[in-house]
């Protein structure tokens, strides 16, 4: 956080200061680990038995925060008799169909609803798809009413399952696996558990280092347990942080540039799943369902009626059918392999630099040097646009110059100080930014390229006649009268406005289904509420309360910590007067406190459904979780994740350790692209994965910024990080002749890079299942352009994804370090290719 967050760290140590105690965790020693009061080294790969030990440990000390737990989470719910462990399956859950690599996840439901579970193959479609991405309880629905037992006792009782599955998690089993001596773990485990309570809580926050993982969403989901466990979910200093990337990169999933979703995580479309509106709205919905996705219909329509506007209808459903269709996996990394393949002719790539930043940089550069023509817009002349000519690949004699048939058209993009508008940040706060100073010479903004390029387009398609051609025909696209587009009116658009009076509408619950509202995204309405822009609100903290709601504006409806009612008990007062938060005021007969309650403002604790309710009706007093379709928040996930309800601790894709704990190897449902461009180094058990004997971990530094194209091509940046480099611990050093400053060449089954030589004690070598195990550390900063060049670290990375969310496995893979630096031109490739062969990946199949 140190490193990456540097700003965020600030409110750390101010934390530290006030008496708060800071535990690391991490396989490399950083400058987030020197300020923290414990620094607990861990293998790359391993966190989830980590964290898995310290279920274990709250569970079989029964040191779970019980009230809150049998209030707020689903501890007491019965899971159906049909499920079976990775206890009982040697790493499987049941369900798993070997054909496919994916689960029918009808046996993981609740007990008297496995009937109801997912139609077959589906659970395969929702990984092409990445549906995990979607909102909260994807996946077959949750029905209102669970058989529960509130003892905790009952076998199959959520509580139970979830300690029967975690009871191999013991602090030597932690050790073995993760190289965490036994004494540092339980400090750990004694700091969490002691800082939770009534009285006290602990935040948990995470970004890349967990999530870059074929299990990453299971990492978190990990830690989310434990917050839950720990009743740390929904009260202030509590809750799971996850620090996010770019500036606004929480902005671009909430109005997503992702393939598979649509603003205010609205799924896209499925070309068979959701084949009319109905289905679509019921596949969100979840008819019979508790809680606020039940007005699902009302966010979609608004949304298809900012699309289009009056040509929207009723009778046409809205202009549904103009919306786009999945018909598979469409993510980054299938689209660059359908480019290797011809299948995909044209890309526009903004404000982003695959060549070095995506995973299998050379993969990544065929891909675009085999497009007819590729739009870059950028503020620097990146990797991404001068492959063609400046690329590994032309050295290698892979790329020509002058045969490469990409025409490449480079915009220069205005930068962020260069134009108006909002970033969303880790907090879901949206803040207004003023333009600083015009944009130099033809740089334009994005807003102004998308309304002009749409515009263009529209008067291109004006007589058409094809009903191909009616999204884009029909589309609504006033913003102003000048030729810089009018960010303001974007802004309002997304809030939304009621058809008839023109009014804004100042909540997501003022949106009607019956086609009378427009708004472009559910979850930001209020953001422009009375006519204000409440994203440029800029009130000093010290002239309100602490939670600074007129600081921005947050969404939803401008709360500023999620499922809040958490922070009161079951009767709605404060678990305690030191963490008091948000409560029910019954003399007024409403939720009060210092954030926006996260629940019906006038519905008491008391209130209970009537007999057959669903959606907002059906949520309790007392279901603080109000987005899950059972009020709850989740020990154990019924639905909705591809890999499993509960996580599992699986090796990487690739390792040299041997599952130590079940025979199934890695997660059985990773996302794998089985191609002879994209081998996976052997793994233990396997022979020759000894030919890869180390693990490497690739990350920031704070001197530069992802794939360089905004640091490298800065001096004073690059004159703080001047050369690509490899970190390796003085024992590795010793075992490969490697010399502090020298070079060194790292080598993978895709490529070899080179690299200064940094030997030092940041890494450790680990004792794992009784051998030393030797990680090294790279950044991911380098290419070939800007003022300090050097060879990527993600040339030597393979694609394998989450299943969930189809994120690359860029956090932990093997591979060989050698002395001195690579071959260089096509003698590499023979290079390569020798390592290939040893490691048994080149026999006749070429796989
Ligand atoms: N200066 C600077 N700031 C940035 C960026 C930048 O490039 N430069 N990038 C921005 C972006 S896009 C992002 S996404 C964020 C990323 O922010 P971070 O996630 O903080 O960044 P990383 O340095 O990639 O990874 C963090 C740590 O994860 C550790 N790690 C790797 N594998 C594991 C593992 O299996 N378990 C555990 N526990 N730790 C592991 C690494 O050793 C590293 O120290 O930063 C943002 N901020
Ligand atoms: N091995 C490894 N690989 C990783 C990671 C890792 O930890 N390890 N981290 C991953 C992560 S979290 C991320 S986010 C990616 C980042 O990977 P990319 O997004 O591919 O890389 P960036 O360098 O951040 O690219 C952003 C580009 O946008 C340009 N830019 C800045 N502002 C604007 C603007 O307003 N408009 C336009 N059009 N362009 C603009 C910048 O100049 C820059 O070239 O890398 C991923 N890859
Ligand atoms: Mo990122």
């Amino acid at each position: 956080m140190a490193e990456a967050h540097p700003v965020g760290f600030q409110w750390v140590i101010e934390a530290k200061k006030r008496g708060a105690k800071i535990i690391h965790v991490d396989p490399r020693f950083t400058r987030t680990s020197a300020l923290a009061h414990s620094f607990v080294p861990v293998r790359a790969g391993a966190d989830i038995a980590f964290l898995g030990g310290v279920v274990n440990y709250i569970l079989s000390n029964e040191k779970d925060f019980r009230e809150y737990v049998l209030a707020y989470t689903n501890a007491s719910m019965i899971v159906s008799e049909e499920f079976q462990d990775t206890e009982d399956l040697d790493g499987l859950f049941s369900g798993f169909d070997p054909e496919t690599r994916a689960y029918d996840q009808s046996s993981w439901q609740y007990a008297g609803q496995q009937d109801e579970g997912q139609e077959e193959g589906e659970s395969h479609v929702d990984r092409e798809t990445a549906s995990g991405l979607e909102q909260e309880s994807h996946g077959p629905p949750i029905p209102a009413d669970v058989p529960r037992d509130p003892t905790l006792q009952d076998p199959r009782c959520v509580y139970q399952v979830l300690k029967r599955h975690y009871a191999r998690y013991t602090p030597e089993v932690v050790e073995r696996l993760c190289g965490v001596p036994q004494d540092k773990f339980l400090e750990v485990c004694e700091a969490w558990t002691a800082n939770s309570g009534r009285e006290r809580t602990t935040a948990l926050v995470y970004s890349v280092g967990w999530t870059q993982h074929s299990v990453g969403v299971q990492y978190i989901r990990t830690g989310a347990i434990i917050q839950l466990l720990l009743g740390n979910m929904g009260r202030p200093g509590g809750g799971v942080m996850a620090l996010r990337g770019h500036a606004s990169i929480q902005g671009s999933t909430d109005i997503p540039t992702l393939f598979n979703l649509l603003p205010g995580y609205l799924p896209m479309p499925h070309v068979s799943q959701h084949e009319t509106f109905g289905q679509w709205i019921d596949a969100i919905r979840h008819p019979e369902q508790k809680g606020f996705w039940a007005n699902a219909k009302s966010y979609a329509v608004s949304l298809l009626k900012s699309y289009w506007g009056d040509a929207a209808t009723e009778e046409n459903d809205y202009g549904y059918g103009w919306l786009p269709r999945l018909t598979g996996d469409h993510g980054t990394y299938q689209q660059v392999l359908d480019m290797i393949d011809g299948k995909i002719k044209g890309y526009f790539l903004l404000g982003q630099n695959p060549a070095v930043g995506s995973a299998h940089g050379r993969a990544q550069r065929l891909g675009m040097a085999n497009l007819d023509w590729l739009v870059v817009r950028d503020l620097f002349m990146i990797e991404s646009a001068t492959f063609w000519k400046n690329g590994p690949e032309v050295e290698t004699g892979e790329i020509v110059p002058e045969q490469c048939k990409t025409e490449v058209f480079f915009m220069p993009a205005a930068s962020h100080v260069e134009k108006e508008g909002t970033f969303t940040q880790t907090q879901r706060m949206l803040q207004w930014r003023e333009k600083a100073v015009n944009p130099p010479g033809d740089a334009r903004s994005e807003l102004w390229f998308f309304y002009h390029l749409g515009r263009r387009l529209k008067a291109r398609l004006g007589d058409s006649d094809k009903s191909r051609d009616e999204a884009i025909k029909n589309l609504t696209w006033e913003y102003g009268s000048s030729d810089e587009p009018e960010a303001e009116l974007v802004l309002k658009e997304i809030n939304g406005y009621d058809l008839e009076s023109g009014k804004l509408l100042s909540s997501f619950t003022e949106m009607k289904p019956d086609g009378s509202t427009a708004g472009g995204c559910w979850i930001y309405t209020g953001v422009y509420k009375d006519g204000v822009n409440q994203a440029a609100r800029r009130k000093p903290g010290s002239e309100q309360n602490y939670v600074a709601p007129e600081w921005g504006w947050a969404w939803p409806a401008n709360r500023r910590t999620l499922y809040n009612r958490a922070s009161a008990d079951p009767e709605g007062n404060p678990w305690s007067e030191r963490k008091k938060y948000v409560w029910w005021d019954a003399a007024k007969g409403e939720w009060t406190g210092d954030d926006v309650p996260d629940f019906e403002k006038t519905k008491p604790p008391s209130y209970r459904p009537p007999e057959g309710a669903s959606g907002v009706e059906a949520i309790s007093g007392d279901d603080a979780f109000i987005m899950q379709g059972d009020g709850k928040g989740w020990l154990y996930a019924p639905s909705g994740l591809i890999d499993g309800p509960m996580p599992t601790h699986y090796e990487p894709a690739e390792s040299g350790v041997a599952n130590p704990l079940y025979g199934q190897q890695a997660n059985p449902t990773r996302k794998v692209y089985d191609r002879s461009d994209n081998l996976t180094n052997p793994s233990a058990p396997d022979r020759h994965a000894e030919v890869f004997p180390y693990v490497f971990s690739t990350s920031r530094l704070t001197e530069h910024h992802t794939a360089g194209g905004m640091s490298r091509q800065l001096p004073y940046l690059s004159e703080l990080q001047p050369e690509m480099f490899v970190e390796v611990s003085p024992a590795l050093a010793a075992e490969r002749g490697l010399t502090h400053l020298g070079w060194a060449h790292i080598v993978t089954a895709r490529a070899a890079i080179e690299a200064r030589v940094m030997v030092t004690d940041r890494l450790r070598p680990l004792r794992i299942e009784g051998r030393t195990v030797h990680q090294l550390w790279m950044p991911y900063h380098w290419g070939g352009e800007g003022v300090v060049t050097g060879d990527s670290a993600n040339d030597l990375i393979g694609i394998t994804l989450d299943p969930n969310v189809l994120i690359q496995e860029s956090k932990v893979g093997t591979c060989d370090i050698r002395a001195g630096r690579r071959p260089a031109g096509p003698g590499l490739l023979a290079y390569v290719k020798d390592y290939r062969r040893r490691a048994g990946l080149e026999d006749d199949s070429g796989k």
